[in-house]
């Protein structure tokens, strides 16, 4: 830019004056000389060239094609190659993604703090320290703990499972000999997952909306949020043109919800009751999916006074109502299975599972649905009518030859029915749904990622007591939870033996996680943070940091190599890497070389190979003992062990995709595990959670477990949802807090730390993405006398948090909404960054006790004019 004299002068003017300016002129004059004489020899065009990667800001993990002039990113797009595999797009987040990389707050050297007091208020006293002494102070530390017991390492990690992967993760920490590698999963999707998984022994589900007529979205918010959104919005608009029609339930008129053709605002944590009156609905009509209720789930299946299926004489083998024989039998070819009904075995009183849910909500009306979830019962019935509908049952259609049941209507969650207390019972609800029109598996309905891939799920749990993990994770305390508990191990630090675990975490590496922010009740978990040495690994001053021992600088997605995961689509899959393109502060380390050289150091190195061989499953080409690997190396070995082709592929195209045939994508799942005599069953019938519960009661009272409240999780392991699970533990307890508290992404912000420095996302769009607010429906702002921009208070029975009200009329009257993402407190960070409100001080903590999972979306509050 050229500087004129007068807009240089107003600049000046009000610092210096104008007698500093004379003075400084020459001096300018000198320098504008000297840089018009280099740039007249240096006039070598800058190097222009395209670099194919992988963003990993989201887990979207969206293909990226970052344009670089003269060794600076100047603009990221979208993979144009990648749209036939997953994105047509990338957000604002990726699209300005090197400004995190360029971010002057980055940490660049390791710190190590000298002021032993942790807390928000105290200065850490950082000193810089080099890699060496970081590198040998950790080590010493490990090498004491392995000698001692190796279990008192707890590693954790959250964005970082998808950078560097997973694998190097379980690997080192394997190789170390700690069972205590927690993932962030708990904070985030799990009770999803774990729904799925006790429901049809595996988890990940994705709508066919190549083919759905009709979706019913119950807070899955893939505009704004979601983890396959750039595939979910994109398909969603193109098939709208086919006659695609899209309703969002959820409290609050979220991005998606104002995309979509209707949006009904149901009220937080009453979706069960809604669902159930669904399922009555479609029942009582007999709308359902009768061959595929009979062939494919455990409906038909036996189930006595107790809720216990009825079994064969070898104990195992359910036994169902033979409509041939009149008699109770195994479902084996010549069987033809009673849905519904009530029968009498060997003197006892049976009905079928499909029976018993029926039973079961025989009062759950429209209109009771209605008092409980504020949706208008003759809603309620037009949308299940409209789903029964739009789900053809019976009808199928032919795609490449060959006959598919065609059920083109969905129901699809995210987040919206699982953070919560119940949600676990919230998705098994909805898993139900799409049973009863049959839509699991089929053309146009809910596509599952690897039927029956971990029979174990349908099991009885181990139920761990004494539990060996400080998370607790498949102990008798949260038997389900096969995806670790981000917010236990913070509380057990607090004090293990109260849980019976046999030791005191006493270290603790954090990889690419803000973990304590990121939790209901956080400073509950702050105060357990406090109880252990801890090492940081992240890119920023994280709030994880300050109250860290060691922080270790790590290279970002831009400046690093990485095998990266990816999102498909029912249709595609593809894999991919990330590579360095700049390294602006010309950092030394990455997560990857930072596990190698302390495992090096604990004299570990071909131990990690080792484990690293196997965390990956790798066979033909491994990780070699006796030498050292670099990053680059690293992803070399990953790329040619899982797709067979040259690194140069890597490289210019940064990817390789497939494309699945029909056959298997409908005839792998659903159809070839669960179909038919034989076979096992999809558990519309969880009967594995009364098994559980039994066990957890025989356990909690033979050792006194003080931590065990029976009557829970007698609620919580019902094998069908029912009422109850409408009502978290905030609802029944906290009388006085009229409102209903609920969170959500927004689309400017990832998380809880990383965008919130990003320049651009925090100024350049301007007020209404560089805070958050507290969103209030303008009947409840006019009786609470608050209008729109005070400052208002949010009390709950943690505690209480200010804000700036917005006043709109997309939320429900009983309702309050805050996003997550901002009003952080590190010193450290930028002071944009800090702006907001963080509202997860004040959530109640309640995990769910199936799967472990936080509550998020439970909490009740009370909102006045601060
Ligand atoms: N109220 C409320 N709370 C929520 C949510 C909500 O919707 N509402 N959402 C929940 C969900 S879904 C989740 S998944 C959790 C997330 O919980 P967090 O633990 O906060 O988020 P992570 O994604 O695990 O952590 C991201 C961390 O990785 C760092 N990072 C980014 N890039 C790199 C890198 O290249 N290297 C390293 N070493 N670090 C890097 C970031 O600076 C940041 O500190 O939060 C949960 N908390
Ligand atoms: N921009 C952005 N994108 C992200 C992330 C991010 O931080 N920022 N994080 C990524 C991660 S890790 C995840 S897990 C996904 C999460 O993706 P989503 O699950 O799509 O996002 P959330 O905002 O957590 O929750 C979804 C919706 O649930 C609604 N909701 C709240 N309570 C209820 C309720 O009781 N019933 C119903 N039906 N709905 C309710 C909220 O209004 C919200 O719109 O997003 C991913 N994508
Ligand atoms: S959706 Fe996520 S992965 Fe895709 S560009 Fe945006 S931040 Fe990156
Ligand atoms: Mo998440």
């Amino acid at each position: 830019m050229e500087l004129s004299r007068r807009s240089f002068l107003k600049g000046v003017g009000a610092a210096g004056g104008i007698a500093a300016l004379d003075s400084q002129l020459p001096a300018i004059a000198a320098a504008a000389e000297a840089a018009k004489k280099k740039a007249a020899t240096a006039a070598k065009p800058l190097e222009v060239k395209r670099v194919k990667s992988n963003c990993a800001i989201c887990p979207n993990f969206c293909g990226i094609d970052v344009s670089v002039v003269g060794g600076v990113i100047r603009t990221i797009y979208p993979d144009a190659a990648r749209a036939d595999f997953y994105n047509h797009g990338i957000c604002p987040k990726g699209a300005s993604g090197m400004y995190n990389t360029y971010d002057p707050y980055r940490l660049k050297k390791p710190l190590k703090r000298t002021n032993p007091n942790k807390g928000p208020n105290e200065d850490p006293k950082w000193a810089e320290i080099s890699w060496e002494e970081a590198f040998s102070t950790i080590a010493d530390r490990l090498v004491k703990i392995k000698a001692d017991n190796p279990s008192k390492l707890v590693w954790q990690h959250g964005q970082g499972k998808y950078l560097i992967g997973e694998e190097f993760c379980v690997a080192f920490t394997k190789a170390f000999g700690t069972p205590n590698m927690t993932h962030r999963t708990t904070a985030c999707e799990a009770a999803r997952h774990v729904a799925d998984e006790l429901t049809w022994a595996s988890a990940g589900i994705l709508p066919d909306l190549k083919y759905s007529k009709y979706l019913l979205n119950f807070g899955a918010n893939y505009h704004e949020g979601e983890q396959a959104s750039r595939w979910l919005d994109w398909q969603t608009a193109m098939s709208r043109e086919q006659g695609l029609k899209t309703v969002v339930v959820e409290p609050r008129l979220s991005g998606v919800a104002a995309k979509a053709d209707e949006w009904v605002p149901v009220r937080p944590g009453k979706d069960v009751v809604m669902l159930l009156a669904m399922a009555k609905v479609l029942i009582d009509a007999n709308t359902i999916d009768e061959p595929f209720l009979v062939e494919y789930t455990n409906a038909p299946q036996l189930v006595d006074g107790e809720g216990i299926i009825l079994k064969d004489k070898d104990g195992k083998t359910p036994l169902v109502w033979d409509t041939v024989s009149g008699s109770a039998k195994p479902y084996v070819a010549g069987v033809k299975p009673a849905l519904k009904g009530a029968y009498t075995v060997d003197g006892k009183p049976m009905r079928t599972a499909f029976q018993a849910l029926s039973d079961g909500i025989k009062d759950m009306t429209p209109q009771y649905a209605e008092e409980i979830a504020g949706v208008p019962a003759a809603t309620i019935v037009r949308l299940t009518q409209t789903f029964a509908k739009e789900a053809r049952i019976g009808e199928t259609i032919e795609l490449d030859g060959l006959e598919l049941r065609y059920r083109p209507a969905v129901l699809y969650t995210f987040r919206g029915l699982t953070a919560k207390e119940y949600g676990v019972q919230g998705w098994r609800t909805g898993l139900i749904l799409n049973m009863l029109v049959g839509s699991i598996d089929a053309v146009g309905g809910l596509i599952l990622g690897g039927a029956y891939a971990r029979p174990q799920y349908f099991d009885v749990s181990v139920c761990e007591y004494p539990p060996k993990r400080a998370d607790l994770a498949q102990s008798v305390y949260f038997p389900y939870a096969n995806h670790h508990i981000a917010q236990q191990p913070a509380i057990t630090a607090l004090d293990p033996k109260a849980w019976g675990l046999a030791y005191a975490p006493e270290m603790q590496i954090f990889y690419g996680t803000n973990r304590p922010v990121s939790i209901p009740d956080a400073w509950q978990q702050f105060e357990g943070l406090k109880k252990t040495f801890s090492v940081v690994i992240d890119v920023i001053m994280t709030e994880t940091c300050w109250y860290a021992d060691i922080v270790l600088p790590d290279k970002t997605y831009l400046e690093s190599w990485h095998w990266a995961p990816t999102r498909g689509t029912p249709d595609t899959g593809h894999s991919a890497i990330r590579q360095p393109i700049v390294n602006p502060y010309n950092l030394e380390h990455d997560a990857f070389t930072i596990m190698w050289e302390l495992m090096k150091r604990l004299d570990l190195r071909d131990k990690f190979a080792e484990e690293c061989n196997k965390a990956w499953g790798l066979k033909e080409v491994t990780f070699k003992p006796g030498r050292d690997y670099t990053t680059r190396e690293g992803v070399e070995v990953l790329w040619a062990g899982r797709t067979k082709k040259e690194f140069s592929v890597a490289l210019e195209q940064g990817f390789v995709g497939s494309k699945k045939s029909v056959k298997s994508k409908y005839l792998t799942g659903a159809e070839d595990k669960f179909k038919g005599p034989g076979k096992p069953k999809i558990k519309l019938y969880a009967d594995q959670l009364i098994d559980t519960y039994y066990k957890v009661e025989g356990i909690a009272k033979k050792n006194n477990l003080a931590k065990i409240d029976l009557a829970k999780y007698k609620i919580a392991y019902s094998p069908l949802p029912n009422k109850d699970h409408a009502f978290p533990t905030p609802h029944r307890e906290a009388t006085g807090y009229p409102l209903y508290l609920i969170t959500h992404k927004r689309m400017f912000r990832n998380q809880s730390g990383f965008t919130a420095n990003n320049a651009i996302l925090n100024q350049a769009l301007g007020p209404d993405a560089a805070t958050n607010y507290v969103q209030m429906n303008v009947v409840t702002a006019k009786e609470l006398g608050i209008s729109d921009g005070d400052k208002v208070t949010i009390e709950t029975r943690v505690g209480k948090v200010s804000g700036i009200a917005q006043v709109v009329q997309g939320i429900r009257p009983d309702t309050i909404a805050v996003s997550y993402h901002y009003g952080t407190f590190s010193p450290g960070l930028a002071p944009a960054a800090r702006n907001g409100t963080w509202i997860n001080q004040v959530l109640e903590h309640h995990p769910d006790l199936i799967s472990g999972h936080n509550s998020f979306n439970d909490t009740k509050c009370k909102v006045y004019r601060a």
